[in-house]
């Protein structure tokens, strides 16, 4: 069975969202396991603290690498072969293509932030990879972590049933998904393009496509640019 094991201050947040829907039914059926630890029990002090002031000075509060180490440590053996990931705004971006492996192997391990962040010699002394879930920040790791856990266990074997897999929906192509629309064919004197509704699975696969690339270009510059389409130039004006 595919493992999650979350290592934070607060086990209370799991499962959370993931308890819910496709994840929580996924959940039930034993099509994963999830595994909350709470970082507080590997502290050693009669205060049972995991953090403390950040050297060199500043604001807020910094977890400990040797409770963190701990914490790791104790997750590996529980969980042998799982990727041990920190969320952490300083992380790598999270991409598809990292889900897919994720949700190919045994499962995860995720190490959530509270405070400023976490003692920067845990990521040299152990093989913690950082990840971030895009350029904004979050007040701790657990809401991130759910989000991670999320792309993979809809990926997991079993879990989404005959919908689709996944294999042609955004990103899988490199580019944004086609727009969608159902009943009714009109709605406030907005109708469904024509094209969807002609029955010829040719002209409607070559509009979607395009429609596709169009809103790639316009929403997500980089994507459309990383897909090797020509550089999208902003419009003159545009801050
Ligand atoms: Cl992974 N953690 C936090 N705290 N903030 C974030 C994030 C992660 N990704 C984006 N912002």
């Amino acid at each position: 069975m595919w493992s999650a094991a979350v290592l934070t201050l607060y086990p209370e947040m799991f499962p959370g969202t993931l308890g819910q829907s496709l994840a929580g039914r996924a959940l039930a059926d034993g099509l994963w396991s999830l595994d909350a630890i709470q970082i507080r029990g590997f502290a050693t002090d009669r205060h049972r603290s995991v953090d403390d002031t950040p050297a060199g000075g500043g604001a807020g509060m910094v977890m400990r690498a040797d409770i963190l180490a701990a914490a790791v440590d104790a997750a590996a053996a529980r969980h042998p072969g799982n990727p041990v990931l920190a969320m952490t705004p300083r992380g790598r971006p999270l991409t598809q293509s990292r889900v897919h492996e994720l949700a190919a192997g045994p499962g995860v391990t995720i190490l959530c932030g509270r405070f400023e962040g976490m003692d920067e010699r845990l990521f040299e002394a152990r093989a913690v990879e950082p990840v971030s879930i895009g350029d904004y920040v979050l007040s701790g790791g657990e809401v991130a972590a759910q989000v991670v856990l999320d792309a993979c266990i809809r990926l997991i074997p079993g879990v989404m049933g005959a919908a689709s897999s996944g294999e042609e929906e955004s990103f899988e192509a490199g580019l944004l998904e086609y727009p969608q629309y159902t009943r009714p064919p009109l709605w406030e004197g907005r109708a469904i393009p024509e094209v969807l509704r002609s029955g010829d699975h040719a002209k409607i696969a070559a509009w979607r496509k395009q429609r596709a690339e169009d809103d790639t270009r316009l929403r997500r510059p980089d994507l459309w640019e990383r897909h090797g389409g020509a550089p999208v130039h902003p419009p003159s004006g545009a801050q």
